[in-house]
């Protein structure tokens, strides 16, 4: 093949995403609760080793892309918008009124805020670090972003403790640490009775997100399941205005089932919001678009999400690929990583009402004939020996929706 010219290469990438085919339409898109995160979009490439290969974008220029792909919800850090050191000030306000303008412009809608606490060197020791003074600008923080997230029309506020913790062994007293941070939430959630009382509006919903490792070697609150306990531990004051913001990939990374974690948090009734990606096990944090690693997960994993009546955001909370331009990240990254979500969603919608699936979850729930003895081990594992195989048959049923050979699709010899 001749080299592309440079001039030819965004036709060339649009073309081929066309032809891919597949694609939903920006309506269609907008039915479901996506969010886009501000961060995610305006991601730059850059990491440890990585220097950016893409260059800064605006918030305005992120919501009228969203807008456009149908993506109906925006997120966003208080400093992914505002410096800083304008934040509480003027230049926090006169943003606040620009992202507003920017959103009815576009269609789209705040769903949720975040407070950065990791990358500012304030948080060096983290917001819950041994100096009072430290805590009460980290509280403040958070009482702030309460705030912009009510004036933005926000239902969500998010947490990711990433620097709760330690990477010397010795140096902090992990109750302590932990009662500390539970201060910062229940001024966050004193702040929040307040302001919406105020206004008028219902309480946020705080939900707190895990993540096992980075930037931290130790983290003490390192999965969904850690902040499960932590919110009954007694040490907030409004437990019940705090959830779970899972990330798909924070659980894989430590070695869960994500689909397991996510039935914990449902059975708690703490799922309240979900940070949709994918990855690798016991890698770092990759945040690869939905679906691109494992998608059988993704479709069991929607499959426990459909039929608990999951309906908070699914928030696309990944990196768009170093190699992708900024062209590329509104073309091929979000659309695709958007289309993907909703098909994973229809399939699994085909597997909870498939047939050979039903009659087979039926028949695992019917069970072999009755044993007349119930102390008899071996007579009930005689009365099941061949019905178990259809565990691994609902598996093979499974892949099989997954590629498409439930309707027919046949590799043929
Ligand atoms: C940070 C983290 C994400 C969280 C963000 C919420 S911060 O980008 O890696 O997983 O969702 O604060
Ligand atoms: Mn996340
Ligand atoms: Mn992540």
């Amino acid at each position: 093949m001749k080299p592309i010219p440079i001039n030819k290469q965004q036709a060339l990438v649009d073309r081929l995403a066309n032809a891919c085919g597949g694609s939903y339409s920006p309506d269609t898109r907008r039915k479901y609760f996506l969010t886009g995160p501000q961060w995610a979009a305006a991601y730059e490439g850059q990491a440890l080793f990585h220097a950016p290969t893409r260059s800064p974008i605006t918030f305005e220029k992120v919501i009228e892309a969203y807008g456009k792909i149908g993506i109906g919800h925006w997120c966003t850090h208080d400093t992914d918008v505002i410096a800083t050191d304008d934040l509480g000030k003027e230049g926090q306000e006169k943003t606040i009124s620009k992202i507003k303008s920017s959103l009815k412009k576009n269609g789209v809608a705040c769903s949720m805020v975040t407070t950065e606490t990791f990358h500012h060197a304030v948080f060096a020791a983290s917001p819950a670090a041994e100096s009072p003074q430290i805590r009460q600008y980290a509280s403040w923080r958070l009482c702030n972003t309460v705030q912009m997230g009510h004036q933005l029309g926000a239902s969500y506020a998010v947490y990711w403790p990433g620097t709760l913790g330690y990477s010397v062994q010795g140096a902090v007293e992990e109750t302590e640490t932990l009662r500390w941070y539970a201060e910062g939430l229940n001024a966050a959630c004193r702040a929040d009775i307040e302001i919406a009382g105020k206004m008028g509006r219902p309480t946020l919903k705080h939900c707190m997100e895990a993540k096992p490792f980075e930037p931290q070697a130790e983290i003490l609150l390192p999965t969904s399941d850690a902040m499960l306990g932590f919110i009954s531990s007694g040490l907030l004051e409004h437990p019940e205005m705090v959830g779970l913001n899972p990330e798909y990939l924070h659980e894989l990374m430590w070695g869960a089932a994500p689909r397991a974690a996510l039935a914990r948090a449902l059975l708690c009734g703490k799922l309240w919001h979900f940070d949709i990606n994918d990855g690798y096990r016991l890698k770092h944090d990759v945040d690869i678009a939905v679906g691109l690693v494992n998608p059988l997960d993704w479709l069991n994993v929607l499959v426990l999400l459909r039929s608990h009546e999951y309906n908070g955001p699914f928030n696309l909370d990944y990196k768009p690929p170093r190699t992708t331009s900024r062209h590329g990240v509104f073309s091929v990254s979000f659309p695709t990583a958007v289309d993907r979500f909703i098909t994973l969603w229809e399939m699994a919608g085909e597997v909870m009402t498939d047939s050979i699936l039903k009659e087979a979850v039926d028949a695992l729930k019917a069970g072999g004939p009755r044993v007349k003895d119930h102390r008899d081990a071996e007579g009930i594992a005689a009365s099941h020996k061949e019905l178990l195989t259809l565990h691994e048959l609902i598996a093979h049923r499974l892949f099989q929706i997954l590629i498409g050979q439930h309707r027919g699709r046949i590799y043929s010899l």
